[in-house]
């Protein structure tokens, strides 16, 4: 076993035989209801409008139940699917020119899929446990999970260099259990996970753009502050939310603003003073109706260069038992925090991608909300009010969500209640705001169907290119087959580069994604071989500097007390170790380090009987700790289909008694 390079594997039979075994276990599955189930027509609006994503009448007559409703008079017919080719434009063998991001939701996962061919690429486990690679359950990932088995992720976004992505980092939220993690995109693995102290319902998250600075995170549900069961437990009027910032670098907590409504979506503009926030639930109620009772909400607008200034000079508080820097900014407007009303329970914000505007989608009002964020300062400093901000409100139809940018001066609003993108031009709605006879309305595609998220490639970016545009569509109704109760999302490709929206895939997804980013190909640099680098490699060379090993050569068992360490390498197809022996009941952490150095040559461990199954990939070092079983004889094998000797890759635990 001396040299790697000459232990070539059989890379023909690896390519096949592989596909078979990378499925991901995942876990949770609750279908989301959308906005007010059993309550319809509440709300401008929505007379007599469909507010339940699929009523129980809907269900019994399948016939009618495909037909969209369209608001407008110019709603186009979506394209056959039958015309459209099978997978966007891109040939068996090519590769797509895009990556996309997409939020995996209750699965707790990063998926990435190739746009256009919308080929799944990846799933990236961050939240969950994963029994193919061990992430959740190996040594390394639980110690960063803690003891949470779930996540619920909805926002993917990548780290940010002047204004477009620099293929660093990817960040995603943890609506369950408030948490934000990063991935690095050298790895496409998770490499940090963060607890958000005094926040639940994290949901909106977004970067700041000008540079990998801070990443905002949004409270969705309201706490009383503390939450230890003493404060204001019954008095919810003094709850609030936090909108939190976290260093994208070192994912430090650093700061924290406490404002008494809830946040919904998150995002940042394009030069670093700004952060925004959705609040639906300006009324501060607590159930469903007090919720949607008033005809206006806020975007809140957080002056970052404000509040990192009080921050810095220490103008602040502590909540609870967490040393995180804390500004209460409730009730009225400050110097941190700026109200502008917008109607009504509003969700998406999206800045565009010249940075001039945001765009707040309304939800509950059939317009979206034109934020000029040139006119913000004047309104922090009182020389015009809030509303005064928003400089248009087209019509855009029954419930918009997102909305996604061309880089054309065209926006693009996912319309869930009329099931349509509505694409619109952004200076004609300001021109009609301002009493010209312009129609902002360009186009209206059926979507199929009940759109959530939209996004369009490179839409959160200045470069964004108007070339794709995806509508995650809530549900996929009759599109394909029928696969029992619960059925797979719609995720419609539509090509944005000519005159006209041309739909050209669809395709089932797991639940639930709820949005995505679609990068430039060229952005990333993924590596083929593990840099080890990063806390997991940190973690083990500390532990091999403790037991004087090198875990790239030594075989070898390291007993202290009933704590075994057992330092195996892997090289194709076989383990440096035929044979070890421990006794029942000690504490055993098997160390595979992968000699390999040939891409995607990936071995494994699992040690049968004992519920242990990790991946090691190429010169990566993986391990899990576990206790050994009854006394007896177990095997342990490679998973990985890694060589035309792999099912030979093994060897035994002898467990004593
Ligand atoms: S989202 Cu999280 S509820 Cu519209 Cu960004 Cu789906
Ligand atoms: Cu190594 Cu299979």
């Amino acid at each position: 076993m001396a040299d790697n390079e000459q232990n070539d594997p059989n890379k023909i039979d690896d390519e096949t035989l592989k596909t078979g075994e990378a499925t991901t276990e995942s876990k949770t599955m609750q279908r989301r209801q959308f906005v007010t189930r059993g309550i319809a027509g509440i709300g401008a609006g929505f007379v007599g409008a469909q507010l339940i994503a699929c009523s129980s009448k809907e269900e019994a007559a399948p016939a009618a139940k495909a037909t969209p409703k369209t608001s407008g008079t110019k709603a186009t017919p979506a394209h056959a699917p039958a015309h459209a080719p099978a997978h966007g434009s891109v040939a068996p063998g090519q590769l797509d020119d895009y990556y996309g991001f997409w939020s995996g939701g209750q699965s707790g996962e990063v998926r990435v899929v190739g746009v256009p061919s919308m080929r799944e690429l990846k799933r990236i486990p961050v939240f969950n446990r994963d029994s193919a690679s061990g992430w959740g359950r190996d040594d390394y990932s639980t110690k960063i999970l803690g003891g949470t088995n779930s996540g619920d992720t909805h926002h993917v976004h990548l780290s940010y260099d002047g204004g477009t992505y620099d293929g660093r980092y990817a960040y995603v939220n943890d609506k369950a259990s408030a948490r934000l993690a990063r991935l690095r995109l050298d790895t496409f693995e998770c490499d940090a996970i963060v607890d958000l102290p005094n926040a639940a319902g994290t949901h909106g998250i977004f970067p700041q753009r000008h540079k990998t600075g801070l990443v905002l995170c949004n409270s969705e549900f309201r706490l009383p502050l503390p939450n230890d069961g003493k404060t204001d437990m019954d008095d919810p009027s003094k709850w609030g939310a936090m909108h939190t910032a976290v260093d994208g670098e070192t994912m430090e907590v650093k700061w924290q603003v406490m404002v008494e409504g809830n946040m919904d979506l998150c995002a940042t503009d394009y030069t670093g003073l700004y952060s925004f926030a959705t609040c639906y639930n300006s009324e501060g109620a607590l159930n469903l109706e007090g919720m949607m009772a008033a005809d206006r909400d806020v975007l809140y607008a957080f002056n970052l260069a404000n509040i990192e200034k009080a921050v810095a000079a220490g103008k602040t508080t502590t909540v609870g038992d967490s040393k995180v820097p804390v500004i209460d900014a409730r009730g009225e407007n400050s110097e941190f925090v700026l109200r502008i009303p917008v109607p009504k329970s509003p969700h998406g914000v999206n800045m565009d991608p010249t940075g001039k505007y945001a765009i707040v989608s309304g939800k509950l009002s059939p317009t979206c909300s034109v934020v000029d964020v040139s006119k913000i300062a004047a309104a922090f400093s009182g020389e015009i009010k809030p509303r005064d901000c928003v400089v248009a409100e087209p019509e855009v139809g029954l419930g918009p969500l997102h909305t996604a940018f061309d880089g054309r001066g065209n926006a693009y609003t996912s319309i869930f209640i009329d099931s349509v993108i509505t694409k619109w031009s952004i200076n004609k709605a300001i021109a009609a705001h301002n009493g010209e006879k312009v129609d902002p309305i360009i186009e209206k595609m059926d979507v199929h169907y009940q759109v959530g998220h939209t996004n369009a490639s490179m839409s959160e970016t200045k470069d964004a290119d108007g070339k794709w545009l995806i509508a995650l569509c809530k549900f996929s109704k009759d599109r394909f087959l029928n696969v029992g109760l619960l059925h797979p999302e719609n995720d419609q490709l539509i090509d944005i580069s000519g005159e006209k929206m041309k739909l050209t895939h669809d395709g089932p997804t797991y639940p639930e994604p709820h949005d995505c980013v679609i990068v430039k190909r060229d952005i990333l640099k993924p590596v083929q071989i593990s840099p080890r680098t990063g806390p997991r490699f940190d973690m083990y060379e500390k532990w091999a500097r403790e037991d004087g090993v090198d875990l790239q050569k030594d075989n070898v068992v390291k007993r202290k007390g009933k704590n075994v360490r057992v330092y195996m390498t892997s090289l194709a197809p076989a383990f440096g170790m035929q044979e070890f022996k421990v006794k029942a009941g000690d504490t055993v952490q098997v160390i595979v380090s992968n000699q390999d150095k040939v891409e995607d040559l990936s071995h494994g461990f699992n040690m049968t009987g004992h519920d242990v199954n990790y991946l090691v990939n190429a010169q990566g070092t993986n391990s899990m700790t576990f206790t050994a079983g009854k006394p007896g004889v177990y095997w342990f094998y490679c998973p990985w289909f890694c060589h035309a000797l792999h099912l030979e890759m093994r060897g035994r635990m002898i467990v004593e008694a």
